[in-house]
């Protein structure tokens, strides 16, 4: 009996800790691909007036299977990288495919996806020059356009709950970067902070960071993710060092023989989106 009671506490604190830290891993074979056999969400091409930019902007926004303005949803912004624009995501990595696989089987919360344009200038398309200093900027200047146009744009049009632990923000690449800069940047905004292959706009762990305590506070949700055959690699490295040596819990994934490309992008969205708003 002795025995028995000196086993179960230690069993008991195992099966508790595996219940709290979710496990990420490679997305199982068919997590992409679509089934007519689902009910399905919907994109819908939306325009907002940025003051920001002085320009009618265009964005996509994701709703869930069964979506009705009768019930509140938490968003989450997705960003594309520098190659792209607001059609990036929807084109190469079909992230309604995902979300409605993983909604009918009842591994996501119902949740609204803004897939915003995150090159801040008048001419926001991937034209031209992509590396351009002034188009790099813009990337940077999204962080106006996000806050003070397109959030409250959103969360005037649609019924979502509006506060900071049911707002996410995630992205590829320079929207991997943006999305760790703005979102431990304003996490008085969102709770809840991916940042997939992040390239060099990604500030300097201590800028992200510098107060390991407050963020510790106010953070649900951090989830680092790249390619280990990635030539962005050591950003999301030295993010992640950061962060264990000032123990913040977060998520690290690193994706085996991963490059830089939506085969790793899909399987950190199938991964994050599983850990939003739980
Ligand atoms: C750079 C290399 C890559 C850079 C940005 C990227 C701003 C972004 C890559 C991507 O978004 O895929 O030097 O500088």
């Amino acid at each position: 009996m002795k025995k028995l009671t000196s086993l179960f506490l230690p069993i008991l604190i195992i099966i508790l800790s595996l219940g709290v830290t979710a496990q990420v891993g490679q997305a199982p074979a068919g997590f992409d691909v679509l089934r007519n056999s689902i009910p399905h969400g919907k994109i819908d091409t939306v325009v907002y007036t940025s003051s920001t930019v002085g320009a009618e902007r265009t964005t996509l926004v994701y709703t869930p299977p069964g979506y009705s303005a009768e019930n509140k949803y938490p968003v989450l912004y997705l960003l594309h990288g520098i190659g792209g624009d607001e059609f990036e995501w929807l084109n190469n990595g079909h992230p309604e495919v995902i979300l409605d696989n993983l909604y009918a089987d009842g591994k996501v919360e119902p949740m609204i996806v803004v897939l915003p344009n995150g090159r801040a200038m008048k001419d926001d398309r991937a034209t031209g020059n992509i590396y351009a200093a002034d188009k790099v900027e813009a990337f940077a200047n999204f962080e106006n356009d996000l806050l003070k146009d397109l959030i409250p744009f959103i969360e005037n049009k649609y019924p979502v709950i509006a506060d900071r632990e049911h707002r996410a923000i995630g992205g590829l690449s320079m929207g991997g970067g943006q999305s760790l800069n703005f979102g431990l940047g304003n996490l008085d905004v969102f709770a809840s902070v991916g940042g997939f292959s992040s390239a060099p706009n990604t500030k300097q762990p201590a800028e992200l960071v510098p107060n390991p305590e407050k963020t510790k506070e106010q953070l649900n949700l951090l989830f680092i993710s790249c390619g280990d055959k990635d030539g962005l690699f050591s950003f999301s490295k030295r993010t992640h060092d950061f962060m264990s040596e000032h123990e913040i819990e977060h998520y690290y994934y690193v994706i085996p023989e991963g490059q830089h490309d939506f085969a790793v992008w899909k399987d950190s969205l199938y991964n994050f989106a599983q850990l939003l708003f739980k």
